[in-house]
């Protein structure tokens, strides 16, 4: 039987640089401490709102700490971004070599009709987010908290990988080089209130079920985007609308990282001009942006037929 492969003796084996590595193990640690504040229940709204005026749950601010202190403790990061967090914070570290953006608790609002949500994480080299793009990051992941916990991690050149928290706390890989499909037969089409303005998105969305595809959408972008890796297809499609017309998802925190992730599974994000989701400079943490994600072909074809 193949030998089961850790997290770290499987970076190790793809040359995955020694900060790297030890920066995503800390990050590792950060999932299995969220994942089991989820399981033991911490849940509830604490009364607050994050910067976005979302309401923020006990476990959006507890998720987001969790996370600050892991990266903090790792020695080797300069600054965070948190969605849950209004600017940018910097961190004293005399070894800092990377800037981490992250949304702690992604869809934490479906934790309460017990669907599955995620944490994201962007990490570039140095020590400034603002002005820089997701072609420049270093390595993405992201974890879903579902009946399986798994945390997906991409470095630049080296692939996308997957690993699950077993019952002794370790992450060991189950899946390694994710590659995408250039065409689909699954689709999750977001923001459908759109379609209310935006008849082209109407069209698009009536289009794909004429076609008998199939619809996987929760309302949870990182277990939606999950499930176009492990099918190897997809497309994920959330556009802008009157009350966001440059769409609800933020470049930093979720766009960027999943740009990266895609792109090492050879598939493409795109916004809603056609811009690569890579290409856009980051100017402010809380930045919004619209974003088609996935089998490149379908991303391709999606785009130029809201554009004609
Ligand atoms: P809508 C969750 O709140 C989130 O930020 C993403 O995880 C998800 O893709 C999107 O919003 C869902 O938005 O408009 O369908 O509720």
């Amino acid at each position: 039987m193949e030998q089961k492969k850790s997290l770290n003796f499987f970076l190790r084996q793809k040359n995955v640089a020694p900060e790297i590595r030890s920066l995503l193990s800390n990050i590792a640690r950060s999932v299995k401490y969220i994942n089991f504040s989820l399981r033991a229940g911490h849940t509830g709204t604490c009364g607050t709102e994050n910067f976005s005026g979302e309401s923020q749950l006990k476990l959006d601010v507890l998720a987001d700490k969790i996370i600050a202190t892991e990266l903090e403790r790792s020695d080797l990061v300069s600054i965070i971004a948190s969605e849950e967090r209004e600017s940018v914070e910097k961190f004293s570290s005399s070894r800092a070599k990377f800037v981490v953006a992250y949304d702690p608790l992604d869809g934490s609002s479906l934790v309460d009709s017990d669907l599955a949500i995620g944490s994201i994480f962007g990490i570039w080299a140095g020590d400034e987010l603002i002005g820089r793009t997701g072609n420049e990051m270093e390595a993405a992941a992201y974890a879903v908290y579902g009946p399986r916990v798994v945390l997906v991690i991409a470095i630049r050149d080296r692939g996308v990988h997957e690993f699950e928290l077993n019952d002794v706390g370790e992450f060991i890989l189950t899946q390694s080089d994710f590659q995408l499909e250039k065409t689909s037969k699954y689709f999750a089409p977001g923001n459908l209130r759109a379609t209310a303005i935006n008849k082209k998105y109407k069209t698009l969305v009536d289009n794909w079920i004429a076609e008998k595809r199939t619809l996987r959408y929760s309302g949870g972008m990182v277990p939606d985007l999950h499930h176009i890796l492990k099918k190897n297809q997809g497309i994920f499609t959330y556009p802008g609308c009157e009350k966001h017309p440059n769409g609800k998802l933020r470049l930093a925190f979720e766009c960027a990282p999943f740009g990266f992730i895609f792109a090492e599974a050879g598939g493409l994000a795109l916004d809603q001009t056609g811009k690569k989701i890579l290409d856009l400079k980051i100017e402010k943490p809380h930045q919004r942006t619209t974003i088609f994600i996935g089998s490149t072909d379908e991303v391709k074809s999606a785009v130029n037929f809201l554009k004609k």
